[in-house]
């Protein structure tokens, strides 16, 4: 949609195509209209877009949907100052509205029969494809006449009646489904706890919950808002010829119309042939699939550590090299996700000066269970704890903290952070919440609170306490204990804006 505009700050030298007159600019991190005074950018996530032109343009009703939740996933937009009016070149172009924060743009537009979209329609649902069947179906006559009537200036319409607190954006409900092969080499949903996804029982098989294909479309159907799918055992080998994820990304896209994010693997690698291939090049396969964005795990930390160090020999933190800037700069940073695997490390508070037993690069990550939430177990009452890295799956701990790798990630150029906890993972005791108010505090990207998940109550709580952009569960959607739509009734009840989708359209 940018391009068919007259100017972007994104690249002030160039202009663009000029078919709607009017410039792109930046979304303002700080914002007067949420609880913090901030908001993250990207603006990641589903929004709404109504038609808001006044008086009504003749014959364009039917082109668009009156309102509705759109996936949207941008920095920049055609932002309109409210009580603006928008000269639109002699009635020659109209648009639809959308608002995040205090800041109103454009969220779609129409000259003739060009059509440009600051959403994603082709991952928004049945309320995207609906208005894609609009377009496609309307008439010529429809679409090359432009819109004149009424006399321009258009003034849009008080946002208000469509005006949701905060944001604007929905509470994003994800679901996830970890990928590997079993023991009889299936691709395999699987999912253990505290990352053993091993059965209890003798033969310690591998947990098999179903096709990762099948279980995807069976989410997209239950209203689920996106799609993450983690090849959790790709530390083993991942030449990206023999990836098998590929496949598995390509048959969820035909069906299920929701961002995919994809994680596992995304490094740089050698194929059996001796070829090497960059993080770009992986990640560049995984989009061309279908994936919307890319989860970094191992390789995040690695390329945080050596900031660090690089840092401290006093050289440029940033060496322009790594897969989150490589890809960051190639496609955006809003398709770049670093998945942490946090483990709580707990501090002896017995002797007076406990606090020297914790590292001084470590103490902004630390928790004192008498500060922590409602959900802190009686059990950890007093006790002080801070949460080191790992990689490989938790298999091997790291001399870094969360607070250090979510800040590092964003400065190297992270969309958004998925926010596990191996203490939590598959236990249904609730998300670890003094986790992710301490990563949240830390960063301006979204951030997606994952493991623990037991009840729709667990998202309200998530959501409410910790101002998280999104929520995401594995096992209780797997197991069919809680279904989607349940969370996202409870969510909405809870006070909070969900998108509640209805695939009939
Ligand atoms: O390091 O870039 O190759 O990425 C590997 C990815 O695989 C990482 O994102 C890492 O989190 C993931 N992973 C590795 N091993 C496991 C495992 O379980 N053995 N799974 C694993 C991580 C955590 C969540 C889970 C939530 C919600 N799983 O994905 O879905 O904890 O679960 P719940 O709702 O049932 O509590 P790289």
């Amino acid at each position: 949609m940018q391009v068919l505009f007259a100017s972007s700050s994104e690249n002030p030298g160039s202009t663009g195509l000029g078919v709607i007159p009017y410039p792109i600019t930046k979304f303002s991190t700080t914002d007067p209209s949420t609880p913090s005074g901030r908001k993250s950018v990207p603006h990641m996530g589903w929004n709404r877009s109504w038609r808001a032109w006044t008086p009504p343009v003749e014959g364009d009703s039917k082109l668009w949907r009156d309102e509705d939740d759109y996936y949207f996933v941008h920095s920049y937009a055609a932002i309109v100052p409210p009580g603006t009016q928008v000269d639109s070149a002699a009635g020659e172009y109209v648009y639809t509205l959308g608002r995040y924060g205090s800041e109103t743009f454009m969220s779609s537009v129409r000259r003739g029969n060009v059509f440009g979209t600051q959403f994603h329609p082709e991952k928004s649902g049945p309320a995207g494809l609906d208005l894609l069947r609009r377009w496609l179906e309307a008439s010529p006559s429809e679409l090359s006449s432009a819109p004149t009537t009424p006399t321009p200036p258009f003034r849009y319409t008080d946002p208000s009646p469509v005006k949701r607190e905060g944001t604007g954006l929905t509470s994003r409900i994800v679901a996830c489904l970890d990928v590997r092969s079993n023991d009889h080499g299936d691709l395999v949903v699987t999912k253990g706890d505290q990352y053993d996804v091993r059965e209890k029982s003798d033969d310690r098989g591998v947990r098999n919950l179903g096709k990762p294909v099948e279980l995807a479309q069976r989410y997209y159907t239950d209203g689920a808002d996106e799609i993450c799918f983690l090849n959790i055992t790709s530390f083993r080998s991942s030449a990206l010829l023999d990836q098998p994820m590929l496949e598995v990304v390509r048959n969820a896209a035909e069906t299920v119309f929701v961002p995919l994010t994809i994680g596992g693997g995304i490094k740089d690698t050698t194929d059996p042939d001796g070829t090497r291939r960059s993080a770009l090049e992986v990640a560049g396969a995984y989009f061309r699939s279908g994936a919307d964005k890319v989860s970094i795990g191992s390789e995040a930390v690695i390329a945080v550590e050596e900031m660090l160090a690089r840092e401290k020999n006093g050289e440029p933190a940033l060496s322009g090299t790594t897969g989150i800037e490589t890809i960051s700069t190639g496609y955006g940073s809003q398709a770049v996700v670093v998945s942490i695997d946090p483990k709580r490390v707990y501090v002896d508070t017995t002797s007076p000066d406990w606090i020297e037993q914790v590292d001084p690069a470590h103490r902004p990550c630390l928790v004192i269970g008498d500060e922590a939430t409602s959900r802190t177990a009686p059990e950890e009452k007093g006790k002080a704890w801070w949460y080191q890295c790992t990689i490989s799956g938790g298999r091997a701990v790291r001399d870094i903290d969360v607070v250090q790798l979510a800040q590092g990630v964003e400065r190297l150029g992270a969309g958004e952070v998925l926010l596990n906890s191996i203490d939590r993972d598959g236990t249904g005791k609730g998300f670890d919440l003094d986790l992710i108010r301490l990563v949240r505090g830390a960063v301006g990207i979204p951030v997606v609170a994952s493991s623990g998940a037991g009840s729709a109550g667990d998202f309200v709580e998530v959501f409410r306490e910790t101002g998280v952009e999104a929520g995401l569960a594995a096992g209780i959607f797997h197991r069919k204990e809680v279904g989607i739509d349940e969370v996202k009734e409870g969510v909405q009840k809870g006070g909070l804006a969900v998108r509640r989708c209805d695939l009939d359209v």
